[in-house]
């Protein structure tokens, strides 16, 4: 059907005329989506059956991916790009008088994660199936996903996001394919054949019932699936029908703890049940699970999965403890994101054992053999043992369980890596040398330059080929043409050229204008403190101080926009304050006529995936300035990276590669630097205040906080930032805000030196090929997941 322009015409005014019972002239673009969307997903169903053939038939190894979060944005245009349809769809609507860009635009984002880790578990996705790698991702169908973001009065408000308020046309529901899972009850045993035998009684079961996604390959007919499960309450318990309700946003209080737990025992047992269920099917035994299956833990989320499967060896299959650990051993693999010591889970002994009373057991065990090992390597250095121990203090340390229940452990970055092997996990390094491995983060360059810039594609197309769409190494290639003054030429207008779309699109979201010959400088992360948004504040405050009192700079200086994007979570109080002081110096700064012509400030509503694919085509500046050693990698850093932005970042995360790849010269790097953090930290021997009292440049903004500066506000309204830099500044604001400055002076010199900077936007676009999710997964799939490629 989408062989031909006049094929697809065809079958696809029948489908409109046909479901909505009108002429195909008087569909809305709505109803245009779901026809163009249910005919794609139909298309690609027959490679869908035939990719599942061949695993079966070849007794193919896969991956399940089980991650919380999976930030997947729309669907439809990536599925058309991948299936090499986009052309002939596009000329058809063409054709039809209809614009493919306001169907495509009527799709909900998926918005099933909250940053960095949610969307690199679906860039991953793409690259798996890309790849020809049999490989699935596991979640839960939150009824739910990440909240809508408004601010009123420049404040954050979250409002509840529906996106299946629509129907959700790529899913397919397998409603006699649903399991059950228990939770609460008591666990009686009894003796059989000299074993102990476990007999879970008076569970509360909750029904799950499997959803499946299709995740389309680039031009290579694979087809590999999403599952995401939904919760059905069995009886009249109304509490269970929440467990698929909402997505959790990751900084989230005491309130609501069961119920995270109970999601992610949720999800690991039923889409466990139904991996073992298909494994026993087509091999009739779970002797060889790990041979066939890899269980991949993203994060400590589905941590679960290693008590769960040995539940089932041991209860279900009858296996010996020693074999079933050797089976769950070799099938489960994690990866750690964070190393914020509060971000790393634990949970109440007494909550797990009261939820999950088999699963508890099980730990116990865990925790007891765990005990055993090691002493064999500590002796009695009790201290010690007991800060490596499963159970501690009455809490269930999550990592520690993966870091014992799997075969591979892996950090995100190499900075990161190195940070866990030599501070944070390095006793579990030394016991275990062999699992500790890095696999440095990636992005699909296919949805992050293939798709959402069209203009630079075609503009690397022009001077390179089009192999790097499937052979992203190409982009080295553009190396020979970074000096040449036409190629630059045409890269400015390629620049220019989003600037203006994303301009034309903020004007009409946010309601002002932007200058597309100014710098645009662009932070768009999830509000944290380690982030320091709250540093670029102060800076653009620093600014707008320096261009009203000096006229020389204010003549020297190009105009810059700084456009901010990010959600605060809803509990995150500082997080919630630093968006309100942004908004306030933004009304500040917009309105001010003396310096709106050299700065203006724009804090986009609701910054997501799909807007993300608008503004980092457009960036001329990437600001990655986390407080070294706190961003485990980053992935927005290496979307800019691609698009031709130029990075003022610190020497963290993936940064380090960034800088190592394309060259200190070629980015603007300051700050303090990992050790130096580390040292801070171990001696608590920063002092903020002092820093304060003996640099003018940092008392005079951190002093405009409180002293009436901003009229619009009450006197105290960021009070508490300005006592929290005061008093603490635990990231390090004060003391790198010098160094900031300083880089940013060379951003806005650079810039006015348009020769020199395409040159080095261009080496950096150049130099990205190493970010692809591609290498990435080509690195998973040999050294961690020993998957075989799939040939349709
Ligand atoms: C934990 C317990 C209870 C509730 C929520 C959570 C929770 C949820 C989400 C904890 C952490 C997260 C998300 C973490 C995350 O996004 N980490 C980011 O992962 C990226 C991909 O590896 C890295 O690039 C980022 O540096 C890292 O911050």
């Amino acid at each position: 059907m989408f062989s031909s322009k006049e094929l697809f015409i065809d079958a696809y005014i029948n489908r409109l005329e046909d479901t909505f019972g009108i002429s195909y002239k008087e569909a809305d673009n709505y109803q245009k989506y779901v026809i163009l969307a249910t005919l794609v997903k139909e298309y690609a169903l027959n490679n869908w059956t035939k990719s599942k053939e061949v695993i079966k038939n070849n007794h193919h190894k896969q991956v399940y991916y089980f991650s919380m979060e999976f930030l997947m944005g729309r669907l439809l245009t990536n599925n058309l790009i991948n299936l090499g349809i986009y052309d002939v769809v596009s000329e058809a609507m063409e054709d039809l008088g209809f614009n493919l860009n306001e169907i495509e635009n009527k799709e909900s984002d998926i918005g099933l994660g909250n940053g960095g880790l949610g969307r690199l578990a679906a860039c991953f996705l793409d690259s798996i199936a890309s790849l020809s790698y049999p490989g699935h991702g596991v979640c839960i169908r939150y009824r739910k996903g990440f909240f809508e973001q408004k601010f009123i009065d420049g404040n954050q408000v979250e409002l509840p996001e529906k996106w299946l308020e629509n129907d959700f046309v790529w899913e397919t529901k397998h409603e006699n394919e649903s399991v059950l899972v228990p939770f609460y009850g008591v666990i009686n045993t009894k003796e059989a054949d000299g074993k102990l035998v476990f007999r879970h009684d008076e569970a509360v079961f909750v029904e799950a019932i499997p959803y499946e996604v299709p995740i389309i390959g680039y031009h290579n007919n694979v087809v590999n699936s999403l599952i995401l499960w939904d919760a059905k309450p069995c009886g009249d318990n109304e509490e269970d029908y929440k467990i698929a309700d909402s997505l959790y946003p990751n900084d989230s209080t005491e309130e609501g703890k069961i119920l995270r737990l109970k999601q992610q025992y949720f999800f690991v047992c039923s889409g466990l049940r139904r991996i073992v269920n298909q494994h026993k099917q087509n091999y009739q035994s779970m002797d060889n699970f790990h041979e066939k299956v890899t269980l991949h833990i993203n994060d400590t989320h589905p941590t679960l999965l290693i008590p769960e499967l040995m539940r089932i060896l041991i209860d279900e299959e009858g296996y010996s403890w020693d074999k079933a650990w050797h089976i769950t051993q070799n099938t489960c693999a994690y990866t750690n994101h964070t190393i914020l010591a509060e971000a790393l889970e634990k949970w109440d002994v007494n909550l797990i054992k009261r939820l999950l009373p088999r699963i508890y057991l099980i730990i116990e065990e865990l925790d007891k053999r765990y005990n055993a090992e090691l002493m064999e390597h500590f002796g009695d250095d009790k201290k010690r043992i007991n800060s490596l121990r499963i159970i501690n203090n009455n809490l269930v340390h999550m990592a520690h369980i993966c870091i014992y229940g799997s075969f591979s452990v892996n950090g995100v970055a190499l900075l990161h890596t190195k940070i866990l092997k030599e501070v944070e996990m390095k006793d579990f390094n030394e016991i275990y040398p062999h699992k500790f491995n890095n696999k440095t983060n990636g992005i699909t360059h296919r949805r992050w330059l293939f798709s959402c810039n069209p203009l630079l594609s075609n503009f690397l197309n022009k001077y390179i080929g089009k192999s790097w769409i499937t052979d992203i190494n190409q982009l080295a290639r553009l190396n020979d043409f970074v000096s040449n003054p036409e190629v630059k030429k045409d890269f400015f207008r390629v620049k220019q050229g989003c600037k203006e779309k994303l301009a034309d699109f903020i004007e009409k979201k946010e309601g002002i204008r932007l200058n597309v010959d100014s710098i645009f400088d662009v932070h768009v992360k999830r509000l944290h403190e380690y982030k320091r948004q709250l540093m670029n504040a102060l800076h653009i405050m620093y600014l707008y101080n320096r261009l009203r009192e000096d006229s020389a700079f204010y003549q020297n200086f190009h105009p810059q926009t700084f456009i901010f994007g990010a959600k605060a979570a809803g509990s995150y109080y500082m997080a919630k304050k630093i968006i309100k002081l942004i908004n306030t110096i933004a009304d500040k700064v917009n309105n001010d006529e003396t310096v709106n012509d050299k700065i203006k400030v724009v804090f986009v509503e609701n910054y997501n995936v799909s807007y993300a694919e608008i503004i980092i085509p457009a960036a001329n500046v990437s600001e990655q300035i986390s407080t070294a050693t706190k961003e485990a990698s980053g992935t927005g850093n290496m979307k800019f990276m691609m698009n031709g932005a130029i990075t003022i970042g610190t020497l963290d995360g993936a940064n380090v590669e960034i800088v190592d790849l394309v060259g200190m010269e070629n980015a603007f790097i300051f700050g303090l630097r990992a050790e130096e953090a580390n040292e801070y930290y171990k001696n608590k021997s920063y002092n903020s205040r002092e820093v304060y009292d003996n640099d003018n440049m940092v008392k005079t903004v951190v002093d405009m906080l409180v002293n009436g500066f901003f009229t619009n506000v009450g006197k105290d309204e960021f009070k508490p930032i300005h006592d929290d830099l005061l008093n603490k500044d635990y990231f390090f604001v004060l003391k790198d805000f010098r160094a900031y400055v300083e880089a940013q002076r060379k951003v806005n010199e650079l810039y006015k030196n348009q020769d020199k900077w395409l040159e080095i936007a261009l080496k950096n676009i150049s130099n990205s090929s190493y970010f692809s999710s591609d290498r990435t997964i080509t690195e998973y799939a040999s050294e961690i997941w020993n998957l075989r490629k799939m040939s349709l």
